[in-house]
């Protein structure tokens, strides 16, 4: 079967009259895998339905927020009732007290929260954040993560900016991006040195504690401690990107996984339940240098917006106990067990990475612990494997540096058939 059928093609050719290479966010063109993308008609649990009627089961899940699948029937009915009341407001409304005590609730570290729009706010609010509060300019981010395209933060980026070769964008000015220090993840000497050399004139480090945005790789032993160590004694705001992690690896993210205490977190997706969404929480005292209480101006028409809360609500509210958890621990095992002897008896090098529902294979066969490493993935195998699963009514992200994401909606069944796929798709690379 061809997945991108005869209307996903001239849908396609109409959207590249109009729509910058067709697409309204790079990595959704295809260009890491070839070909041309499939348009999706519906969505429902863990899978999509394209316009030329395919059924696909679905491993991208909106890029992170779907973590109760597509059109969840509760997030549904809070937006519904959400909208009857109003679909904007620009005036202070109770679901955003509501979603900012949930959040507080759930991550230790959080005493204050403000709501934006984007992940992509969110970080960059952060970053502005922590340089008005120390009064400096210098950050520190790690090569391969990826936190929006903010300027300052877009520079030796991952995601979509990884993927079509551009970690540099082109438009960010020389002057911002000589603030950011680029280190490489998951080494010491090289954090170390950066800290030796620039301690006192950084504002902040930013991360993703675990790197979702060229593939998956996990902080290794020591990492994490050290990174907090250097920030306290320097002084510098310690912020982790939660975005792609919050709620997701746990109630308290990646940063509870790990035992990491930042001083700010950034979070996005779930909360929002598949609406747009982003927020910056943590400390009091850092949160409150925020407009109007403090000098750092951040604002937005949208911030708080009611459908956004009560979406992010209904999707939080699901995940309360460890029901949710131990469901996607369990698939996450199903499926790696599955695409590891898929691997295996193919006698396909592969690296399976994952961490409780984010998985990513990279086609190598040494270990993958930050970006060099995942540089190595034979990217041509990668293609071939992914438009081979497609084939099969598999949808995997189109690039070798996304993660994967399960959904509680996704079963053993669409797990098996995955598997099944996979073991005949290793056969032909
Ligand atoms: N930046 C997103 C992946 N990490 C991609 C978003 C999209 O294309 O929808």
């Amino acid at each position: 079967m061809s997945v991108v059928g005869p209307k996903s093609e001239a849908l396609f050719a109409e959207a590249l009259k109009y729509i910058p290479g067709g697409v309204n966010s790079p990595v959704r063109a295809f260009r890491a895998v070839g070909g041309n993308p499939f348009f999706v008609d519906r969505a429902a649990g863990a899978h999509v339905w394209t316009v030329d009627g395919d059924e696909l089961i679905d491993y991208v899940g909106t890029w992170g927020p779907a973590i109760h699948g597509h059109a969840d029937p509760r997030t549904i009915a809070a937006v519904k009732a959400a909208a009857d009341r109003g679909t904007s407001f620009g005036i202070p409304n109770p679901l955003e007290v509501t979603m900012a005590a949930l959040i507080r609730g759930l991550v230790p570290g959080v005493e204050k929260v403000r709501m934006c729009n984007s992940g992509t706010e969110a970080c960059m609010s952060a970053i502005r954040l922590a340089r008005g509060f120390t009064g400096r300019d210098k950050i520190i981010k790690f090569d391969g993560c990826y936190h929006g395209h903010g300027d300052s933060l877009l520079v030796k980026a991952g995601s979509g900016a990884l993927t079509l070769g551009n970690p540099d964008s082109a438009g960010v000015p020389v002057d911002f991006a000589k603030h950011t220090i680029v280190v490489p993840f998951n080494d010491p000497e090289a954090l170390r040195a950066a800290f030796t050399r620039h301690g006192r004139e950084l504002a902040a480090v930013i991360l993703e504690v675990v790197p979702a945005n060229a593939g998956l790789y996990l902080p290794r032993p020591g990492f994490l401690e050290l990174l907090r160590t250097l920030t306290v004694e320097n002084g510098t705001v310690l912020i982790a990107d939660e975005v792609m992690t919050g709620f997701r690896l746990g109630p308290d993210g990646a940063q509870g996984r790990f035992g990491l205490k930042p001083d700010l977190s950034t979070f996005g997706k779930i909360i929002g339940g598949g609406l747009p969404v982003g927020a910056l929480g943590g400390r009091t005292d850092i949160m409150d240098f925020l407009a109007p209480l403090g000098p750092v101006y951040q604002a937005g028409t949208l911030s708080g917006n009611p459908l956004a809360m009560a979406a992010g609500i209904a999707a939080l509210e699901q995940l309360r106990g460890r029901a949710a958890y131990d469901r996607l621990e369990a698939l996450g095992a199903q499926l790696e067990a599955g695409m590891k002897e898929a691997a295996r008896s193919a006698n396909v090098p592969v690296q399976y990475q994952r961490i409780g529902s984010m998985f990513c294979g990279y086609f190598t066969a040494e270990p993958v612990h930050n970006l060099a490493d995942a540089m190595k993935s034979d990217r041509e195998r990668f293609k071939k494997f992914f438009h081979g699963m497609l084939e099969e009514g598999i949808y995997l992200a189109p690039s070798q540096f996304e993660a994967g994401f399960i959904s509680t909606a996704h079963s053993t069944t669409d797990i098996e058939a995955t598997v099944k796929a996979a073991a005949k798709v290793m056969r032909t690379l």
